[in-house]
């Protein structure tokens, strides 16, 4: 039923009244999900092409995971690491078996799983790599993002996210992305313990390194006793084609930091992953969350892994994935708007040239919402273009239709200069 009066104006208005000016939303008011699709307000329908910045990997709403948090909603929520809960132990050993690692760390959100893993490394570089009290160096690069608290953003080169939130913290040496010597000359210093890096940048505007540039970090760090901290909090689960984004070159990272997907974006869930050698050095009283590893959590995050191996979900997403770039690069020689396309998976970029009467990729994405397709611009002249991995052959030709259309409706009446 579509209601008499939009009311999209006025929640917007109430928002903008109400809640802090951290986010400038797209103006589309969303207030129901299922798979690939989105509702507004007023009953339209809508592609999800950003999947919560990759959280709902499994589609909205998923049946078996919304069953799970509800049966255990209705049987025990939360019971803080003081005790033990019969959902915590059960929901660790079937995640490490499921990513291959010894032990993990249960946390909420991408940040808290980060932060967990800057100190885990420092902890192990004093006590297993012998650094000297406080010398401790993690190596981090150029247009890395990890989330928002001041440890993580300490390490950040981005003005908008650092200025005038400092001091901050020191420990840190930030060396270029994709460049395996400044990454050698680095590790060099006997201090430093950790290699902190995403295996494809998403904040960045998906930026894909060369072939070989993570193996090859991996084998530097093992040459030089320093610890591989992989960020998937964005390429995780399936994103890319793969569980992992690292496994597209056998990476193995000795930190593997998780967030979004783990839950299907249901609950806030994310997790530190790593050996005995590592996780051990952490004793009781060390690090925590009240909310980490909560039964809630658990039986969501199990759910959710479930889902994405039982509905072939990393399999499709590679599919997907290459019908996806092979019908955006076929469009590059009918218009002049898309410089460029990029990604993994369904994690994909477009780069846009701005209209000759100033429309940029907001724009864009203001035309792509009115023909039915959800997608954020981000550093002004990118799109990110990641639906759930749910998405059928049919839908996503469908969506490939209302791209290109779009884009070239877009581009009508501008008249480039030819590069
Ligand atoms: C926002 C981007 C996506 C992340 C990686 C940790 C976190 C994130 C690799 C922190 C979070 C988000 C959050 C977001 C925008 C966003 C993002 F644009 F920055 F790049 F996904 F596309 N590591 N990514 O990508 O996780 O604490 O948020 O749970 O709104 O700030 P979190």
């Amino acid at each position: 039923m579509i209601p008499a009066i939009d009311d999209s104006l006025r929640i917007i208005e109430l928002e903008q009244n109400y809640v802090a000016h951290n986010y400038h939303p797209l103006p589309v008011v969303l207030a129901r999900g299922e798979g690939v699709y989105l509702w507004d307000v007023n009953g339209k329908r809508y592609f999800d092409f950003l999947s919560a910045y990759s959280a709902v990997n499994q589609g909205h709403c998923h049946p078996r995971i919304i069953e799970a948090l509800v049966r255990q909603a209705q049987t025990l929520t939360l019971t803080s690491r003081a005790f033990y809960s019969d959902q915590l132990g059960e929901c660790a050993r079937f995640v490490c078996d499921y990513f291959g690692y010894d032990r993990v760390l249960l946390m909420n959100t991408g940040a808290e799983a980060n932060e967990t893993a800057l100190k885990l490394v420092r902890k192990w570089g004093y006590q297993v790599k012998g650094i000297p009290p406080n010398e401790a160096i993690i190596v981090a690069v150029q247009r890395n993002f990890h989330g928002r608290t001041l440890a993580v953003i300490s390490a950040s080169t981005d003005p908008v996210a650092t200025a005038n939130f400092g001091p901050f913290m020191p420990g840190y040496e930030v060396i270029p992305y994709n460049d395996l010597k400044a990454l050698g000359e680095a590790l060099k210093n006997p201090n430093v313990c950790g290699f902190w890096v995403e295996p494809i940048q998403g904040e960045a505007g998906v930026f894909v390194p060369e072939d070989g540039y993570l193996a090859r970090a991996q084998e530097l760090c093992d040459q030089y006793g320093v610890l591989l901290m992989m960020d998937e909090v964005q390429t995780g689960i399936g994103r890319t084609g793969k569980l992992l984004a690292s496994d597209h070159e056998n990476v193995h990272p000795d930190i593997l930091i998780l967030g979004k997907a783990l839950s299907g974006g249901v609950y806030p869930v994310s997790a530190v992953l790593a050996s005995d050698e590592i996780m051990l050095t952490i004793g009781p009283g060390e690090h925590g969350s009240t909310f980490g590893g909560n039964p809630l959590a658990c039986t969501v995050t199990m759910a959710a892994l479930k889902v994405i191996e039982e509905e072939k979900l990393i399999e499709n997403a590679a599919r997907m994935g290459e019908i996806f770039r092979q019908r955006m690069n076929a469009i590059r020689s009918k218009t002049d708007v898309l410089k460029a396309v990029r990604g993994k998976g369904l994690l994909n970029a477009i780069d846009i040239r701005e209209t000759e009467d100033g429309r940029t990729a907001w724009d864009l994405c203001l035309a792509l919402r009115d023909n039915g397709l959800l997608a954020k611009p981000t550093h002004g002249d990118k799109i990110r273009f990641a639906p759930p991995l749910v998405i059928t052959e049919e839908q996503m030709h469908e969506c490939c239709a209302i791209i290109e259309n779009t884009i070239i409706a877009f581009g009508e009446g501008s008249n480039w200069p030819k590069k």
